[in-house]
């Protein structure tokens, strides 16, 4: 499989005032570049939400892979908050959260490390039955940031948070519909009818109130107080992690296709 076009990693389509976005580079399974990234967010920014009520995030069909996470390629090598505020990637989960219209992702696939942040950031999950989900920092040696480990915190209890981020395994789509990380678990032959049922039920309610309440949600659900020594002590640990042997070799070994040895240095 050859590359995406860069006009084409993200293609959008609307039909009854349900817009579709579909991440569409299957070669790199839908790896989370900036050049892929930015087109989402202008795909998201193009929307015209007076018309378009409600908004689908998807795989191109029939992809084993929902998104590979992170293009691991483009995180920076060190002296870099591999996550910091400016990334690509921040500001995706933020176009999202911000979208003044319900963003719903409908999951066929394998989902990993960031993406998983990506699909909780939307306001429902719908899946199938070879969905999986897995947040993958410590394969890297990565520090995963403060705003996404809050994501985390507002949507699962904290000991399968720890247990996937500790072990990196995937959560396959039966645990995921059981710890209710998923709104609805569907066969694959019903996903897009079932989705699209969902969208379509929300497209005729007031969106005045439904933009107001998701941004409601929105501040009320992220507002989480932090002295400034407690938020520079965070930061400082991970610019030690960041900065460490650990994390260049992470990243080496995925480069290199080989396993990762950590030392903890
Ligand atoms: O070798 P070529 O050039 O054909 O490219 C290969 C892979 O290098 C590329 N690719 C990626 N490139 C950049 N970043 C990625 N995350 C990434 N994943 C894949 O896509 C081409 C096909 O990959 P291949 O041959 O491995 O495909 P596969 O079907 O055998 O396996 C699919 C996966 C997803 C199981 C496998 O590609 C994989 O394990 N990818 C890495 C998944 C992962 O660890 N993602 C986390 C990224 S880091 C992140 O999201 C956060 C920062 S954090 O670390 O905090 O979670």
């Amino acid at each position: 499989m050859s590359d995406t076009p860069p006009s084409d990693l993200v293609t959008v389509g609307i039909a009854n005032r349900v817009a579709t976005l579909t991440l569409n580079n299957a070669a790199k399974r839908n790896a989370l570049s900036a050049a892929l990234l930015d087109a989402l967010v202008a795909g998201l920014k193009s929307l015209d939400t007076q018309e378009v009520r409600v908004v689908i995030l998807r795989a191109a069909a029939g992809l084993p892979v929902w998104s590979a996470g992170h293009d691991i390629k483009e995180l920076p090598r060190g002296h870099e908050d591999p996550l910091g505020y400016s990334d690509p990637l921040e500001k995706a989960l933020r176009a999202i959260r911000e979208l003044p219209v319900p963003v719903i992702a409908m999951v066929h696939g394998t989902v990993w490390g960031g993406a998983f942040d990506l699909v909780l950031s939307c306001d429902m999950i719908v899946a199938d039955e070879t969905a999986s989900f897995a947040i993958t920092p410590v394969n890297l040696g990565l520090p995963y940031n403060t705003t996404g480990l809050m994501h985390f915190i507002g949507r699962l209890p904290m000991n399968l948070i720890k247990e996937m981020f500790f072990t990196a395994a995937p959560l396959k789509a039966a645990d995921a519909e059981h710890w209710h990380i998923v709104n609805h678990l569907v066969p694959s032959a019903e996903l897009e009818g079932f989705t699209r049922t969902l969208a379509e039920g929300m497209t005729a309610k007031a969106p005045l109130a439904v933009a107001v309440i998701k941004e409601q949600l929105r501040v009320l659900s992220d507002y989480q107080p932090i002295a400034a020594q407690v938020f520079e002590r965070i930061q400082d640990m991970r610019r030690q992690v960041y900065e460490s042997a650990d994390f260049q070799e992470g990243i080496a070994a995925f480069l290199e296709k080989r396993k990762a040895v950590f030392r903890g240095t």
